[in-house]
């Protein structure tokens, strides 16, 4: 399956333009790392993307928490994704009906379609939640995660549920291109004798942490080596690993953090291909 091939030769597979470009980052970086910077001030925000630039494939976004949000922010962080060569991902987790989805992705005050390179949804609404979004973000290149599993202690996207996720997805191949999950999703939820060798969804995996097993409101953390390695999956989302849990920013932790998890995730990467 994909997990035994190189990113660069899964490059070449994907019809969908973000896809394509996050898999050509990754094997020209040397990086299978997205960072999520969830902080509230701007002047964080943008110092962190600044510093883990080089370390990563993607820059993973909750732009409705930053306190001091304006469009100057979506500008410079569109210079330093141009600067440090990756990807932006807002996480939105989408929920809502087709109509009403298709208007937070292109409209409002965030307008993230017009920025984003990759978003999420959650599919408890269905399909028609991918035929909203994508109303507004294929014509634009842009891809979709869904949220097949979740990291959280007692998560109900488990089972049944995971399984729909999976079919939904393979009837929307142009589109979607991957899921939030803890392990790969190759032919989940296949009926018998429905062939899946062809399909290659990007797993994005969070819950990634080296010195932590969790946190205090349900967060489950496993090791970069545990996810991309025994489980399989594409690309680690660390947060409070590498921007840290303080309130100040200690910039030069930051970077080293940066470097370290790139560093682990690509070891694992490598003797997965290898093995
Ligand atoms: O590394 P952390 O725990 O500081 O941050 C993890 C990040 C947060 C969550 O909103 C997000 O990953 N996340 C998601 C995503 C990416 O959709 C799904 C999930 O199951 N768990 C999770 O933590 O920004």
């Amino acid at each position: 399956g994909p997990a035994s091939l190189s990113y660069a030769a899964r490059a070449k597979k994907h019809a969908n333009v973000s896809a394509r470009a996050l898999l050509e980052t990754m094997e020209l970086k040397r990086s299978n790392l997205c960072v999520s910077v969830d902080v509230t001030s701007k002047s964080d925000f943008l110092s962190i993307v600044d510093v883990v630039g080089p370390y990563i494939c993607l820059v993973k976004t909750h732009v409705d928490i930053i306190e001091d949000f304006d469009h100057t922010l979506i500008e410079q962080l569109r210079e330093l994704s141009v600067k440090h060569d990756f990807l932006i991902f807002e996480d939105r987790k989408f929920a809502d009906i087709g109509n009403t989805v298709a208007l937070q992705y292109s409209s409002g005050v965030y307008k993230i379609a017009s920025w984003s390179h990759i978003t999420n949804a959650h599919p408890v609404p269905g399909p028609s939640i991918i035929s909203g979004l994508a109303s507004v973000g294929l014509p634009l290149g842009r891809g979709l995660l869904l949220l097949a599993e979740m990291s959280t202690k007692g998560s109900l996207a488990t089972g049944s549920y995971t399984e729909e996720a999976v079919r939904m997805a393979r009837a929307h191949r142009d589109f979607v291109i991957g899921f939030i999950a803890q392990r790969r999703m190759d032919g989940v939820g296949a009926a018998p004798g429905e062939s899946t060798d062809d399909e290659d969804f990007l797993i994005l995996t969070p819950g990634v942490g080296l010195d932590s097993r969790g946190d205090s409101m349900g967060q489950q953390y496993r090791t970069p080596r545990e996810v991309i390695l025994d489980s399989g999956c594409d690309v680690i989302i660390v947060g409070r690993g590498i921007y840290g849990k303080g309130s100040n920013v200690d910039i030069q932790a930051v970077q080293e953090q940066a470097e370290r998890y790139r560093a682990e995730g690509w070891a694992a990467y490598q003797k997965r291909i290898k093995s």
